[in-house]
């Protein structure tokens, strides 16, 4: 689909983590992501979305689309399903006439890829301060297909994802005029949907190198 693969460093200035995020300094949604700081203007990440800022200002003005892998960092406590060091995966889209029906659309194929073709999406209203409209993402359950089960707790949906179109201050700070050029972003977390793909029961196993955990996984699915 035409996305270049980016990556941004794990030790970060506040500035790309929050500020061009339009998360000034005092902003309360900063309390969303609990940090590690190192010292008042560098912190160890806490999302991949910084990437987002450092590539806007590096293409100068020119449309792109990105996808960013990498390690994440948060002073959250570590159980079940958080870990203090996780990875995150984002995407960014820039351009003129980027619409949400193509974030919708790019999703709905990443979701019937990655956990099959009879799966629907859903977007529901959330907050992000970098994009606005913010969407979160949900899939219909890949385990009983919408009727209801443990894995999607009886819903029917599973939360995959955050996403939006991506807020005129952020791309002004990058760089971009928002009269003319729109974009797309979205993130999710890979442990999370790993776990529910797998039926891993905790996101420690990750992290604990016990052979008897990773031996299960292979890099190609028969
Ligand atoms: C973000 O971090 C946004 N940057 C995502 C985004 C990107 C939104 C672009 C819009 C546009 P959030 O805080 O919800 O959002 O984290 C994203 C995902 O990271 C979560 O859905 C979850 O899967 C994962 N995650 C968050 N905290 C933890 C944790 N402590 N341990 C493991 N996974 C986590």
């Amino acid at each position: 689909m035409g996305y270049e693969v980016a990556e941004g460093p794990e030790v970060e200035k506040d500035y790309y983590n929050f500020e061009a995020l339009n998360l000034p300094k005092g902003h309360p949604a900063r309390d969303m992501q609990d940090s590690f700081y190192i010292t008042e203007d560098i912190l160890l990440r806490t999302h991949t979305s910084p990437v987002q800022a450092r590539t806007m200002e590096a293409k100068e003005g020119r449309p792109f689309r990105i996808i960013c892998p990498g390690k994440v960092y948060r002073r959250d406590n570590d159980d079940a399903t958080h870990s203090h060091q996780f990875t995150q995966i984002e995407g960014l889209v820039v351009g003129e006439g980027i619409r949400m029906s193509d974030l919708k659309g790019t999703l709905d194929l990443f979701a019937k890829k990655m956990f099959g073709e009879d799966r629907e999406i859903r977007l529901r209203p959330s907050y992000f301060p970098f994009t606005e409209p913010s969407v979160e993402m949900d899939i219909s359950c890949f385990k009983c297909g919408g009727s209801g089960c443990n894995v999607c707790k009886g819903t029917g949906w599973i939360e995959i994802l955050g996403a939006g179109m991506v807020h005129p201050n952020v791309l002004r700070m990058g760089g971009y005029d928002p009269e003319t050029v729109s974009g797309f972003a979205f993130g999710m977390g890979p442990e999370r949907i790993a776990m529910l793909k797998y039926g891993i029961d905790d996101i420690r196993h990750f992290y604990t190198d016990d052979i008897r955990f990773i031996a299960q996984f292979h890099r190609a699915e028969s």
